[in-house]
């Protein structure tokens, strides 16, 4: 039986309009001394959050259906996370790892061996952040292999570092004003079948990528191939069939280091541990984040034993680096994930949501392509009769969606793709209530 929530009650309602006066206080405070440039998607303050609901300041309970960016699989307070972190925290919150080492890193990196595409010899190094993980699987890559090129994908979203920012393909508002950015990334086409000539198979489509990779930077440069399996902020951008195989084929054949990065499709929420998986592709590296600690900020990379033994001792880590905390809350987080089987509920939560989300494709011109995996589904909007991008559209709809009461979220390289990240433990009737209201926002805005 999955934990759906028994501490709040599963349920949308609203007692004010939205914002609410507790949390239009609060933006006027925030307003004085928060960063401008920290933004926020939705303009109503968190005072709890359980199962699939967020109550917020004034008292609103409002369907998640965006789990924090794909971070709150469990939710956002799993009584077994909650009280893992909170025993944790009682014994000790830090000692460093590269000072003094526990034992929940190292059934962090045992559990990650188990869990990962591939059954070859793993090593796992810990961090805090995204950003970070993509960073050092690089740096791995680049120290193991000797060469220095790294390609990367349009519409790819790595982190906001400088490296990963590099990588990132979107200029506003990640990449704009913010360089130089770091030397020596390529970016080649990625595989987008809704966008791609028509019949474009994921095989053609990777000779592509390899073709440009080949003519521009040869092959013997590259150090690594860094892709998502299923691109997130870009747009939920699922690559044709055949199109990572054939890439992660050519990685092999030609000593170039294939890290997946999973940040966002990892651990359950695709239908499967990763998204690597549905393709049969054995990442070299996988980057993982977000999902993996309930909340927590917890990071990994997880790869081959020879390419991350490669780098000397000293040569990784951080102060942070696989928090004591955080790798309680990780271990705890994997536990439920395993004991209420959540890839098995993402897959149901697909099952729920995919034929509302088609048939709203097949009555609203608007909605140009539905596509993802598991837990992880978006619309693309588009101007009726073509594909041309409606990103105001998808921003209210979002809007709309949020005044009744749900969280949504979009994304896309164009601005117009709405996405569905709920909680894994969300209830069926929950999710069902959501869709409908998303539904609604589409009647009433697109057509
Ligand atoms: N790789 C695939 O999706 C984070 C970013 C939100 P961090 N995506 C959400 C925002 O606007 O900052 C992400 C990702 C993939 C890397 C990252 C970076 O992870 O934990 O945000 O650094």
């Amino acid at each position: 039986m999955t934990y759906s929530g028994q501490r709040l009650p599963q349920k949308r309602s609203l007692v004010t309009a939205l914002p609410g006066p507790r949390s239009e206080a609060l933006t006027a405070r925030r307003d004085r001394v928060v960063a401008a440039g920290v933004g926020s998607s939705v303009p109503v303050y968190a005072a709890d959050a359980d199962g699939g609901v967020i109550v917020d300041v004034d008292g609103n309970s409002l369907i998640d259906l965006g789990s924090g960016i794909a971070v709150t699989g469990v939710g956002a307070s799993h009584p077994a996370v909650a009280a893992a972190i909170a025993e944790q925290a009682a014994r000790f919150t830090h000692t460093c790892f590269m000072v003094t080492p526990y034992e929940g890193y190292v059934r962090v990196a045992e559990e990650l061996a188990e869990l990962t595409p591939g059954d070859h010899a793993k090593r796992t190094a810990l961090f805090n952040s995204g950003a970070e993980a993509v960073e050092n699987a690089i740096k791995v890559a680049r120290l193991a292999t000797g060469r220095s090129a790294v390609v990367a994908f349009d519409h790819a979203y790595h982190g906001r570092t400088n490296l990963t920012l590099a990588l990132t393909a979107k200029a506003m508002p990640y990449k704009a004003h913010f360089g130089p950015f770091a030397p020596d990334i390529h970016r080649v086409p990625m595989s987008y079948p809704y966008r791609d000539p028509a019949g474009l198979t994921g095989a053609q489509a990777a000779a592509r990528a390899i073709e440009q990779i080949e003519r521009q930077i040869g092959a013997d440069s590259v150090a690594a191939v860094v892709i998502e399996p299923i691109q997130g902020e870009g747009g939920f951008i699922v690559p044709a069939p055949g199109f990572l195989p054939a890439l992660a084929d050519w990685a092999t054949a030609h000593g170039v280091v294939f890290i997946a990065d999973e940040v966002q499709t990892g651990l359950a929420r695709t239908g499967a541990w990763f998204a690597s998986a549905h393709e049969g592709v054995v990442p070299d590296i996988v980057t993982m984040a977000k999902g993996i600690a309930g909340g927590m900020p917890l990071a990994a990379i997880t790869g081959r034993a020879e390419l991350l033994d490669a780098v000397h001792a000293g040569g990784l880590g951080g102060t942070y680096g696989g928090n004591p905390v955080a790798c309680a809350a990780a271990l705890a987080t994997l536990e439920v994930m395993r004991t209420e089987d959540l890839p098995a509920r993402a897959r149901r939560i697909e099952e729920i949501a995919r034929p509302r989300l088609s048939a709203l494709a097949g009555e609203l011109a608007v909605v140009g392509d539905v596509r993802g995996r598991g837990a992880m589904l978006a619309l693309e909007l588009v101007e009726p009769g073509g594909a041309d991008p409606a990103p105001a559209l998808a921003k209210t709809v979002a809007a709309e969606a949020l005044s009744h009461g749900v969280v949504v979220l979009t994304c896309g390289s164009y601005g117009n793709v709405i996405r569905l990240l709920p909680p894994l433990v969300i209830g069926d009737d929950l999710l069902s209530d959501g869709l409908d209201v998303l539904a609604q926002a589409l009647r009433t805005h697109g057509r």
